[in-house]
């Protein structure tokens, strides 16, 4: 097991797309422990392979409050997505600043799981909903940042500089 380095904005690392996993072996299982490793130290309820600058279509996830309800999709498509809602989402590669997004209320999902077994999944609302879809979207290089308007993305910028320098 092996902690990660968390990419950090405005890194441009974070805008390489996600390819398919293809390949179901040690590796991949060594990826996801590191990968919920990782995602725990940092007390976030996701963490996105690209993230930790490896190009593969892999997330992790737990949302639980007791922090014991692992999740992990790969290679994940969105096959229904329904009503917008605006969430107020954080992200491990924006450490401290804070963001509302339109997200979809309803989503189903089809991934495989770690032995390339096909899987989906439904969620309604809440954070899962709008978990996934923050994850996915950093697989295609896109982070909640991206969906904000050009003054709110400023806005972020500054503060995120004032964090940087209270934390340094
Ligand atoms: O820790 C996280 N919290 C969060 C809150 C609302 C919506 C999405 C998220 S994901 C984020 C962890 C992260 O950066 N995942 O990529
Ligand atoms: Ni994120």
């Amino acid at each position: 097991m092996a902690l990660l380095n968390i990419l950090q904005f405005p890194d441009p690392r974070l805008k390489e797309i996600a390819l398919p996993v293809e390949i179901f072996d040690q590796t991949l299982l060594n990826l996801i422990d590191d990968m919920f490793e990782t995602m725990y130290e940092a007390q976030g309820v996701g963490l996105a392979a690209t993230q930790i600058n490896v190009q593969k279509q892999v997330i992790v996830m737990d949302i639980s409050e007791e922090r014991n309800q692992p999740i992990h999709l790969i290679n994940p498509q969105i096959i229904k997505k329904e009503n917008m809602i605006e969430w107020e989402e954080g992200c491990l590669s924006f450490s401290g600043v804070y963001g509302k997004v339109n997200r979809s209320q309803e989503i189903e999902i089809q991934f495989l799981d770690k032995n390339g077994k096909q899987k989906s999944l439904h969620a309604d609302g809440g954070l899962l909903s709008a978990c996934i879809q923050h994850e996915i979207d950093h697989l295609n290089g896109i982070t909640f940042y991206d969906h904000l308007s050009p003054l709110k993305q400023q806005l972020l910028r500054k503060k995120l500089s004032k964090v940087k320098s209270r934390t340094l």
